[in-house]
């Protein structure tokens, strides 16, 4: 069933800038080209970027952190300097996520829900920023070898749930927790990811505002002819957004933001004029 939203929902520009990301790999590296990409981001809509030092890939090589800071920081302080957007940093490090608080990021996109650091609980209470609480199963290298769920909606609202506990108990307040189902992370492309997404209500139902990345994700492939390259997912794309939105979820992780953006609107506009 369709509900409309109290808020739009937002829509979260992938800005990654990594040599190896899935989808975007490479194209945005050199920081003129980052910026560049950041401004036509804002352009078309976005209402947060994401920006990301280290691939989470299946196989992705391991990034230090010196080398991880090198490549956010400066853009970060960039987009801040020109804009008031909302910022997220994409990483699993505390240090990493201190020096893009530091530098102007709002938000610490966390895949390992505060679990990769002993001190990640800690600096994110200490940081005061919002944190997103995303449900991995396994680790990144090797995630996608043997997946396994018996009840892969609940498992995930569990652990979900437990996260957020942990971080309020470390101090993280509780309006500054976001949850992520983390779909394709740990996940069988059609098997759990699909549940996952026919589920997402229960996810909704835990009471934080959800964030969801779907944007041309493998499965999309899995379900149409199963070679569509990342930039041939768009359609699936799109999809999988508006069934998070027909969910109730808060926001969407995308890299096509004027596309999802205007694919909101009209869905909202549906919606609303019930
Ligand atoms: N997906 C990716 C990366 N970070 N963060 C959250 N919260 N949710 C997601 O679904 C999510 C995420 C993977 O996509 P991408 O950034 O395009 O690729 P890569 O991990 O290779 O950088």
């Amino acid at each position: 069933m369709i509900q409309t939203p109290a808020q739009p929902v937002r829509v979260m520009g992938v800005l990654n800038v990594t040599p190896d990301s899935f989808s975007d790999g490479g194209r945005f590296a050199a920081p003129d080209t980052a910026l560049a990409q950041a401004r036509r981001l804002i352009a078309d809509g976005a209402d947060i970027l994401d920006v990301g030092g280290e691939s989470t890939r299946p196989g992705a090589a391991p990034v230090d952190e010196a080398e991880e800071v090198a490549r956010v920081v400066p853009l970060i302080a960039a987009i801040r300097a020109e804009s008031s957007v909302a910022i997220s940093v994409d990483t699993m490090k505390p240090a990493v996520a201190r020096a893009a608080v530091a530098a102007g990021a709002t938000i610490w996109n966390d895949v390992t829900a505060l679990r990769h650091a002993p001190d990640s609980l800690a600096t994110a209470a200490e940081l005061g920023c919002e944190v997103v609480l995303m449900h991995m199963q396994g680790e990144p290298g090797t995630m996608q070898a043997e997946p396994h769920y018996d009840d892969v909606v609940g498992e995930v609202a569990a652990f979900l749930a437990e996260r957020a506990d942990a971080a309020m108990a470390a101090g993280v307040a509780r309006e500054k927790i976001w949850l992520d189902p983390g779909v394709g992370f740990g996940k069988h492309m059609t098997r759990h990811n699909l549940p996952l997404l026919a589920g997402l209500d229960r996810i909704v139902a835990l009471g934080f505002p959800v964030l969801l990345g779907v944007s041309r994700k493998r499965f999309i492939s899995a379900l149409d002819g199963g070679d569509r390259e990342p930039d041939e997912r768009l359609g699936g794309s799109m999809a999988a957004a508006l069934a998070g939105a027909a969910a109730g979820v808060a926001a969407v992780r995308v890299h096509d933001v004027r596309e999802t953006v205007q694919a909101l609107r009209v869905w909202r506009a549906i919606a609303q004029a019930k």
